[in-house]
């Protein structure tokens, strides 16, 4: 049944949007142009030549003139409303263009049959009223008969009668049509626009948007009627509600006054709601029909009584800390204890939906609080971490109680339910956890092969500043629609208190909300007055359902206020003297919401005593057993358990370096996929064809290069039911087109092939991801997806080394700090490409020495070489630093990191020009079975034979070995001149240096770089060597002088300087006469 109504609507629609109405399915643009034209136009128009629906559009015929004339005003409407109307609607319907410019189809909820065309639609039911009066709804049959009697038409005739029809009429019809336009467009302005004048802050002193602005199309008094050409007489008029509302319930018209009072009460009193801008217009139904729907938020006198016990748990824990621990920061939750029984709402509606683990992140903001009442952590290990007599059980300096994660699996009450719960360890660094969390999500996922997210979800809650203030939120929503990043929908919660430590939000952020940054993955924006619990609870439930039935990420923006200052010791009015002022008067909402329910009887007072007295003593009773512990465990506090990895002690099982080795036919088998195309009717790029039959050759002459070792690490731990995934910047092909893990079929669009993925039938599987233009948020992401499992190699390589510093925060807060704060081991794989290659200042190091400064091996101490020296070192230090020289050092690392019995993070300084040396190839003799890695490769040459007459040793890493072997053969001095690798820098290898140095007593000890002196390895081995010599043997400098940038931006310069190091490399007398 056709709708004159929404007809109405729609042409209006599509004139405000520039043609873009939500069911269009043609370019709106020349919609606009064709259709007017054929309406209205002299010749009838149609659409220009050449467009596709030429051919197909039936022959135009015309409605009688009287119709004409209604159509033409429809389309003057916007110019009528005025400047401000378009301004006000033009940002949205912008939005809206753009997006139905590239919709291949009408949406869902509005059957093409019904809603065909949009500026067309009175004319097709015009049409179908002329064939069939039954067949339109009947207010567009009288529309029709009355238009008809008036026109006197007959769209049968070809000439239309000259005569107008009467004025009065036409006007009285016309008048209709704009009044039913006008109801219209008010209530697409209050769901556009009704959160500007929600009533969100507790406190009534600031808005929410931070603009006191009324936007001239609400009803916020009798006189803006006029905006919309109404007047009060017409409240109390019926109109046809249009399906793009749910207000009416059951009824399809509505009085102007109910229509008005519907509006203010779903979108302008607790809840702001902000969703128009989402393209999906069943999204946006789903929304509506969730809030409007007359009598949604009603609740059970039984939910009603939760709430008020989560509100009694919420607020009374902070209270008891308050009174155990007057003077101890704790970032209490109050002003915002709703916050409690908000996430226990998304946890409970997501369990019902069928969701078995969920993984949060959040800041210091009430988190002892989320620790104790929705992770249900026991009290007592969380008042032992206020005893400052106790003593740490566990290796690691500890972190402070507010930063430590936990991990939980328990029942939930409401559903009856397994779930796990799981809240991830982060530092101070607000937002840094954000994208670590969605990577541990990702990774949940994956190993459950739970690729919807149907039973796994993420749950972030941010404070207002840090949300706005902080780029790694942007970093991180941009993952969330990305294939291989996705979580299928996060519910992020903000608490929005308002302030960020001193500060007031009109100096903290440009965007009306804290929450903006959601937008732009077209994230629906709950905003609530938190100080309205059943608002708060209904929100949060909409929240979680719309991610579980739409797999995106929401945001719940609950507007509170800090009823302490930042923490417990602060003097807020210090700052805030007027906020804090109204503050002090605050009803807290606990006592409000009680008093409601006592009022409305759902509760009595003494139940309510009852409750917080149960409470109280609750707490009373933990405090009272944490008082008899003496020992502070932080492996309690551990978010990810890796069951069956350690022993029950939380120890490694052994404490060996296993042989890294492979079999050789394992490493034929690798060679021979990786220069294949393992599925049939693919077509590579000629290129890649060379590129595959140089990695056949080298299977069948036994050696491999970089990219080739990288396979073989690769694949043997695939087959070994390890998962590898890598993840970076173009690291498919990788950033030097060496890698090439992804085959492109050059002839079929998006059809692509992954070899290392038809290695075996039963290995593990391979990802490889070319991942956004971030670091910060991405490397965060594989660390978190590190932490879900040990048995995996999860690898994130830079484009080039330099870039990691844009993921500091991520390197010094997470990766070389983590173990030691949270007792929780990581195993990520840096690759960091690096080395001077006279490419200029960026692109060249990856700043060796900021890795190193922070690796904790004792520069000073005398090491005791037990036998198992190798792997204590390894199983002591907070991660491992190596610099390989040649592919199967590469390939033996890799393969050591999943085999040791212990995880620790691992930084490779990754070459390029040693991607395509013609001298860094290795053999498969020193891949086999019973190779390993070597944290040293001696010197295996000529000044071997007689070590004693060996002149200098030099010792060195990474690619310069190569420049210095070259000139070293060009100056004939192999006899004199002894070079040793280091492999591994960190942890320092002691022992093998002491070996190597004592292997030539005479030779004078050289360190040889090619970085700056400052920078490099120069300030981390220098001092080392010191210890390991005694003192007695100076270790010499050789390498690039001092310098503010890493590599200089002039070639030759590069070239010079490298010429110059090297003379003083092979110059024996150098350092004669020096002392050290
Ligand atoms: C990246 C970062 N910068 C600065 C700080 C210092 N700091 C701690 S809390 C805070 C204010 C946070 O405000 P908000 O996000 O609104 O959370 P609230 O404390 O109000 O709950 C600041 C600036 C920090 N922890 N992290
Ligand atoms: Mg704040």
């Amino acid at each position: 049944m056709f709708d004159p109504v929404n007809a109405v609507f729609c042409v209006r629609e599509s004139l405000v949007n520039g043609g873009a109405s939500d069911f269009s399915v043609r370019s709106p643009a020349r919609r606009l142009q064709t259709d007017q034209a054929a309406f209205c136009g002299p010749g009838g128009g149609g659409f220009p030549s050449g467009f596709p629906e030429e051919r197909t559009f039936p022959p135009l015929r015309r409605p009688p003139p009287s119709l004409c004339l209604i159509m033409s005003q429809l389309r003057l409407l916007p110019s009528r409303l005025g400047a401000q109307a378009s301004r006000l609607l033009a940002p949205h319907d912008v939005h809206m263009f753009n997006w139905r410019s590239r919709s291949s189809g009408p949406p869902a909820t509005f059957p093409s049959g019904k809603r065909g065309g949009s500026s067309s639609y009175m004319e097709e039911m015009y049409f179908a009223w002329l064939e069939n009066p039954q067949s339109v709804h009947k207010s567009w049959d009288s529309f029709f008969r009355k238009a008809s009697e008036e026109g006197a038409c007959d769209p049968a005739q070809p000439r239309f009668p000259e005569s107008r029809p009467a004025v009065s009429s036409r006007t009285e019809t016309s008048k209709l049509v704009e009044d039913h336009l006008a109801v219209q467009s008010l209530i697409r302005a209050y769901q556009i626009r009704g959160h500007h004048v929600a009533q969100l802050d507790p406190l009534g002193i600031l808005d929410a948007d931070l603009d006191s602005f009324v936007p001239s199309d609400l009803i916020t008094t009798i006189d803006k009627l006029a905006f919309y050409d109404l007047r009060e007489a017409d409240l109390d008029k019926e109109f046809q509600l249009p399906t793009t509302t749910f207000i009416g319930g059951s009824e399809h018209t509505l009085s102007l006054r109910e229509i008005i009072r519907r509006l203010e009460s779903t979108y302008c009193q607790h809840i702001g709601l902000e969703f128009m801008f989402i393209n999906d217009v069943e999204q946006c139904q789903w929304i509506r029909q969730k809030f409007e729907t007359p009598g949604v938020m009603q609740f059970s006198s039984e939910e009603k009584r939760t709430l008020l016990a989560r509100l009694v748990r919420s607020m009374r824990f902070e209270d008891f800390l308050a009174r155990k621990w007057s003077s101890e920061k704790r970032f209490g939750l109050e002003g915002c204890e709703v916050m409690i029984p908000a996430l226990k709402t998304i946890i409970d509606k997501s369990s019902e939906m069928g969701i078995e683990n969920v993984i949060l992140g959040m800041p210091h903001r009430g988190r002892l609080n989320v620790l104790a009442n929705v992770i249900r952590k026991d009290l007592e290990q969380i008042f032992c971490q206020f005893d400052p007599k106790l003593e740490a059980a566990d290796e690691g300096s500890g972190d402070v109680k507010y930063h430590l994660g936990m991990y939980h699996e328990r029942i939930n009450r409401v559903t009856n339910r397994n779930i796990t719960l799981s809240l991830v360890a982060n530092p101070s660094h607000l937002e840094a956890v954000d994208p670590v969390v969605q990577g541990k999500t990702k990774a949940e996922q994956f190993y459950r092969g739970d690729a919807q997210g149907k039973k796994v979800m993420s749950v972030l809650v941010h404070g207002d500043a840090a949300f706005a203030g902080q780029g790694v939120v942007y970093e991180t929503f941009h993952l969330s629609d990305l294939p291989s990043y996705t979580t299928n929908g996060t519910v992020h919660v903000v608490v929005n208190n308002q302030i960020g430590f001193t500060t007031d939000p009109r100096m903290a952020r440009s965007s009306p909300y804290p929450t903006d940054v959601a937008r732009v993955v077209n994230a629906p924006i709950f905003h609530v007055n938190a100080d309205d619990p059943e608002a708060v609870i209904y929100v949060c439930s909409v929240a979680a359902e719309w991610r579980n039935t739409f797999n995106k990420d929401v945001v719940v923006d609950l507007v509170c206020y800090r009823r302490r200052g930042h923490n417990e010791m602060d003097e807020p009015m210090f700052t805030q003297p007027l906020m804090y002022k109204q503050i002090h008067r605050q009803v807290p909402v606990l006592k409000k919401y009680a008093d409601k329910l006592i009022a409305e009887g759902t509760v009595t007072l003494q139940e309510f005593e009852e409750e917080i007295a149960k409470y109280d003593r609750i707490c009373e009773e933990a405090y009272g057993r944490s008082k008899d512990k003496k020992i502070l465990h932080i492996k309690h506090w551990l978010d990810s358990p890796w069951p069956g990895f350690f022993n029950v002690d939380g120890e490694p099982k052994s404490m060996t370096c296993p042989a890294t080795g492979i079999p050789e036919d394992v490493l034929t088998h690798i060679g021979e996929v990786a220069s294949s195309v393992p599925v049939a009717d693919f077509k590579i790029h000629t290129g890649l064809s060379r590129i595959l039959r140089g990695r056949a050759d080298m299977t069948k002459t036994r050696t491999v290069d970089w990219a080739l070792a990288e396979y073989m690490a690769f694949g043997s731990l695939l087959k070994e039911g390890i998962h590898v995934r890598l993840s970076g910047q173009d690291v498919e092909r990788g950033t030097f087109s060496h890698r090439h893990h992804v085959l492109h079929d050059q002839e079929v669009d998006r059809r692509t092939c992954v070899p290392m993925n038809h290695l075996w039938p039963d290995q593990a599987p391979y990802t490889v991801c070319n991942s956004s233009l971030s670091e910060y948020g991405v490397l965060g992401f594989e660390l978190g997806y590190a932490m879900a499992s040990p048995n995996a190699l999860v690898l994130w390589e830079a484009q080039f080394g330099d870039f990691h510093n844009t993921a500091q925060c991520i390197i010094d807060q997470f990766i070389s700090t983590g173990q030691a704060k949270w007792v929780r081991h990581n195993g990520i794989v840096l690759l960091l490409p690096h080395g001077m290659e006279g490419m200029g200042p960026e692109h060249s190091s990856a700043r060796p020495e900021r890795f190193l400064q922070m690796s904790n091996d004792d520069s000073d101490a005398y090491p005791v070489f037990t036998e198992d020296f190798e792997v204590s070192q390894l199983y002591d230090c907070n991660w491992i630093v190596v610099n390989c020289s040649t592919p199967a050092s590469y390939f033996h690392v890799l393969r050591r990191q999943v085999l040791l019995p212990f995880r620790k993070p691992l930084i490779i300084f990754t070459p390029k020009s040693l991607l395509r040396h013609p001298e860094a190839k290795s053999s498969f003799d020193q891949m086999v079975s019973g190779t390993s890695f070597q944290r040293v490769i001696p010197e295996d040459g000529a000044a071997t034979q007689a070590p004693e007459r060996v002149r200098r040793l030099i010792f060195c890493t990474g690619k310069v070995y190569y420049d210095l072997v070259k000139e070293r053969s060009s100056q004939g001095l192999e006899e004199q001149v002894a070079i040793t690798r280091l492999e591994q820098i960190s942890p320092f290898p002691f022992d093998l240096i002491k070996r190597e140095a004592e292997k030539y007593p005479g030779a004078e000890l050289v360190w040889c770089q090619e970085e700056h002196k400052n920078m490099g390895y120069y300030d981390y081995i220098s001092p080392r060597f010191m210890t390991i010599l005694g003192r007695a043997r100076p270790i010499w400098y050789v390498g690039r002088d001092p310098a503010a940038a890493p590599a200089t931006g002039n070639r030759n310069t590069h070239l010079v300087s490298l010429k110059k190091f090297l003379d003083s490399a092979f110059n024996l007398q150098a350092f004669e006469g020096k002392t050290f």
